[in-house]
């Protein structure tokens, strides 16, 4: 068993002062038992917390550090481009250089504007799709996170269905009345809520591959019908591509998909592990944003230099193609390989993975939607976590969260993760039998 007074006595002390010691709901265990480890630092594929002990880490900070922790040529980039000042207040040509970047891997953003998180992002496209339609009601999925915005948090996945919380106090009903919630891959309940509303809905936001309820694909037909529906009807296409974008595939699910939304919102990958988030699209639709156009949004540190400089760092070296097949090679190599150990021991174990991101659901069948999560074991999904946590393997805290594999993890890890998946599978098959 690891040892971790340290940050035993660091989530107590932090309790006091941050609410739940933590500053993301997610982090607290809450949904898997025991307490966080304190990190000390990363670097590469691994985490090491404050007692000293070594993970291998699946969750890179929720996504964004795809070429895994302190990667040289970011931290030498930032040490250069914090010399030079933290932050302008002003434009500088490093936003140009990443707006350019991000359009080289998705043609579809012809305009697009950084922000600071993805909340933010959503948040802004949807007052945008609002505004240019003249439209108010919008369209979001059960089991769907789009950030904590207020009209957004009905029936979210993520932190919100991780805390059992179907939407948060606080969030008044005016704020969620023009929010609508379809079936993630079910194209007829969204054409319903059209035949309800004609007219009157500005967007339908969607996460092209869910990442808040776990990994689930869309089936196929599902994104290209939104595609055709929302373009018949005069609704915005809205591809939340915060955690997706830069994770499923080089050009995001947009290229893997081959569907073009009108906007698309960014986050975490962009920013290579700095505070980001961007939203863009067709340019007679961002044309409608401050100071452009009337619709307004702003940001203080939106675009610093910082960011940027990480972004355009982490951008650079996914432009090889060769690491993207590495990564996808070696997530297979890891979920055929959990597949195989859990059936060896009689455990209904799903294993979902789309590019560079992946989930093993507790489930007899692979979930297709938020009910099919839903009948998930998560009481055994804690277990396993506690136990792969116990063996130095850093799993997303909740069922309902996806993991993420990094430029930095070799078979190495690959198979650590695996020998230490064996003894886990194993002590669940014989604590259930
Ligand atoms: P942020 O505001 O956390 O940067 O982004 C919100 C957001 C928007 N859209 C999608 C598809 C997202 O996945 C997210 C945030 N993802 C969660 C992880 N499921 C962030 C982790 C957390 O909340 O601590």
């Amino acid at each position: 068993m690891r040892q971790t007074d340290r940050s035993r006595q660091l989530f107590e002390t932090a309790r006091r002062l941050i609410p739940g010691g933590v500053n993301s709901p997610v982090r607290a265990f809450g949904a898997v038992g025991g307490q966080p480890v304190f990190i000390q630092r990363g670097e590469g594929a691994y985490l090491y917390d404050v007692d000293g002990n070594q993970y291998i880490d699946y969750v890179l900070s929720w996504g964004p550090l795809i070429l895994g922790h302190a990667d040289p040529s970011v931290t030498e980039a930032l040490a250069q481009a914090a010399a030079a000042g933290t932050s302008y207040g002003a434009p500088s040509e490093l936003e140009i250089e990443l707006a350019r970047m991000i359009m080289e891997f998705m043609p579809g953003i012809e305009m697009i504007r950084f922000v600071n998180s993805g909340t933010e992002a959503t948040m802004s496209a949807l007052r945008l799709a609002r505004a240019f339609t003249g439209r108010t009601q919008i369209v979001k999925f059960d089991g769907c996170y789009h950030g904590h915005a207020d009209m957004l948090l009905v029936k979210a996945g993520s932190g919100v269905a991780t805390l059992g919380l179907p939407d948060s106090p606080g969030v008044p009903p005016g704020a969620v009345r023009d929010t609508l919630v379809a079936g993630y891959n079910n194209l007829e309940s969204v054409q319903k809520l059209f035949q309800a509303q004609s007219e009157q809905i500005a967007a339908v936001i969607v996460e092209p591959v869910a990442g808040n309820m776990g990994v689930v694909a869309p089936v196929s037909g599902f994104l290209e019908g939104l595609r055709e529906l929302t373009a018949r009807e005069g609704a915005l296409l809205i591809f939340d591509e915060v955690m997706t974008g830069f994770r499923v595939a080089p050009g995001g699910a947009q290229g893997l998909y081959n569907v073009t939304p009108d906007l698309t919102t960014l986050g975490k990958v962009i920013g290579g592990g700095l505070p980001v988030g961007a939203y863009g699209g067709k340019v007679e639709i961002m044309g409608m944003v401050a100071p452009a156009g009337p619709m307004y949004q702003a940001g203080t540190l939106s675009g610093n230099p910082l960011a940027m400089t990480a972004g355009i760092q982490t951008l650079k070296q996914l432009r090889d193609e060769a690491i993207w097949q590495r990564m996808e090679a070696d997530l297979i190599t890891l979920t055929e390989g959990l597949g195989a150990l859990a059936r060896e021991r009689g455990i209904p174990l799903q294993l979902a993975q789309v590019g560079t991101m992946f989930c093993a659901f507790f489930a007899e069948e692979l979930p297709l939607d938020w009910e099919g999560v839903k009948t998930c074991d998560t009481e055994r999904f804690a277990s396993y976590f506690r136990e792969m946590l116990s063996h130095g393997i850093y799993l997303a805290p909740s069922q309902f969260e996806a993991g993420f594999i990094s430029a930095a993890h070799r078979d190495r890890e690959v198979q650590a993760t695996l020998q230490a998946a064996r003894g886990a599978l194993e002590s669940i098959k014989n604590s259930a039998a």
